[in-house]
């Protein structure tokens, strides 16, 4: 038995339990629609980086300066990520150890605060991050945050409505004298440009971190504003629209560099994933090539050909649309009773993978929410196009209105079968059908 999904399966010929599992996620995510904003497919290249024997390697500290001995290769691999990841976002410095962008964001904060200072960030209710002060989060136990939202919803065509309210953020900065802000979201569908928020933490005397977790790839591919340089502190992820392994990463200038090397090893992290950061070099070579500007570019435009998509079907876009890889949908003009909760399990049925969402004002709580966000960065991965978005946003359509009815959504479920088995993501790959 081979497992499909990873490119040394035959490997877990050994044990077949796990084997069966790693084929039937592959066999989930080749023949079900992934639509969460914040998921990919990386290449097989990025796969085999991270299924490799850099794993088995002790390497804590940094290039040239190491507690373990062994780590000549190692120095290579690392000293390689970081110049690729400085020379594809024209950063001073790159720390490529955070093994995920919660740890990066941590890492960031303890390299810039000391306990109890004041962070400005974005409301999670309106779309920030849970390491951007949630009650649940060890965030806001040692730094004191203050939430700014977006405007209201707006009829007039005009006037941008549930857009990133800077008349807020400023006022908040002079009231509160935050010592950090923070720009970034994981669920605002509009551009984040650095630059107001440079101005404002200029005004009040604050530094300015930008959480690039959703956007690194459309920036990388030049498809939205870079805040390297504007911002003091950059943290990604490396797996959203940037397309590699599961992880983290920081970008700062040269004059921080060594806090945040230090606030990430030995502040927070032990050992880095040598793994993982071979397979993110991968990853920052391949963003940098021509092709994946075009990615970024079809990126965008299949969001936009959804948002207009899913419109048409009834359904209302948080902030009437999108300028990235997501799209947040209001259920509640589709029908009021219809919760996020409800409508992520029917399109589940129909083998349409997205996650419900809180949306700016939502009555409902977080577990059910009164919203979807869906993204559009692993299916063109797929090669889907235009096309292809119009469709889906009709499944969709369909899904919902036959949510009661198995017919309908057995249906559906054959035509999301048809459509995947168009677009494979890992046709080479074994197992791949
Ligand atoms: N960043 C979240 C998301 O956007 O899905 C996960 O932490």
């Amino acid at each position: 038995m081979s497992a499909p999904g990873s490119p040394f399966g035959s490997w877990l010929e050994t044990d077949p339990e796990v084997a069966r599992l790693i084929g039937e996620e592959f066999g989930r995510q080749t023949t079900t629609l992934q639509l969460i904003a914040s998921e990919n497919f990386t290449s097989p290249a990025v796969l085999a980086a991270t299924g490799s024997v850099l794993t088995n390697k002790y390497s804590e500290g940094y290039p040239g300066a190491r507690y373990y001995g062994g780590n000549r290769v190692i120095d290579e691999v690392e000293d390689l990520a970081r110049e690729r990841a400085t020379s594809l976002f024209g950063a001073e410095h790159a720390n490529v150890q955070p093994h995920s962008g919660a740890s990066a964001n941590l890492a960031a904060y303890q390299a810039l605060l000391e306990p109890g200072d004041t962070v400005l960030a974005m409301r999670l209710d309106q779309g920030g991050h849970l390491t951007h002060g949630s009650p649940a989060s060890i965030t806001s136990k040692i730094w004191r945050f203050v939430a700014y939202g977006v405007t209201p919803p707006s009829d007039d065509p005009d006037v941008p409505g549930e857009v990133i309210d800077f008349d807020q953020v400023r006022d908040l900065a002079k009231s509160e004298q935050p010592k950090l802000i923070v720009a970034g979201s994981t669920a605002y569908t509009r551009t984040i440009d650095p630059e107001p928020f440079r101005q404002i933490a200029d005004e009040v005397g604050a530094r300015l971190m930008f959480d690039a977790a959703h956007p690194a790839g459309l920036i990388a591919g030049g498809a939205h504003p870079s805040p390297v340089g504007i911002a003091d502190v950059v943290t990604f992820t490396t797996h959203k629209t940037l397309r590699g392994p599961r992880a983290g990463a920081i970008l700062t200038s040269a004059e921080l560099a060594k806090k945040i090397d230090s606030a990430i090893f030995p502040g927070l992290q032990g050992g880095p994933l040598e793994h993982v950061i071979a397979a993110k070099a991968v990853a920052f070579a391949e963003a940098a090539r021509p092709e994946f500007r075009r990615y970024a570019a079809s990126v965008v435009a299949n969001a936009k050909a959804f948002a207009a998509a899913l419109a048409a079907e009834g359904l209302r876009l948080v902030s009437g649309g999108t300028d990235n890889h997501m799209v947040l949908v209001d259920l509640r003009s589709f029908d009021p009773d219809l919760t996020g909760k409800a409508a992520q399990e029917v399109l589940d049925r129909s083998g349409i993978t997205c996650n419900r969402n809180t949306i700016p004002g939502d009555p409902r709580s977080p577990f059910v929410t009164s919203g979807l966000r869906l993204g559009t960065a692993a299916e063109t991965t797929a090669g889907m196009g235009e096309a292809e978005m119009a469709r889906i946003a009709e499944l969709i359509g369909r899904t919902l209105r036959g949510r009661d009815d198995p017919e309908a959504l057995g249906a559906v479920r054959a035509e999301v079968a048809e459509l995947c088995a168009a677009f494979p993501p890992y046709p080479g790959l074994v197992g791949s059908t």
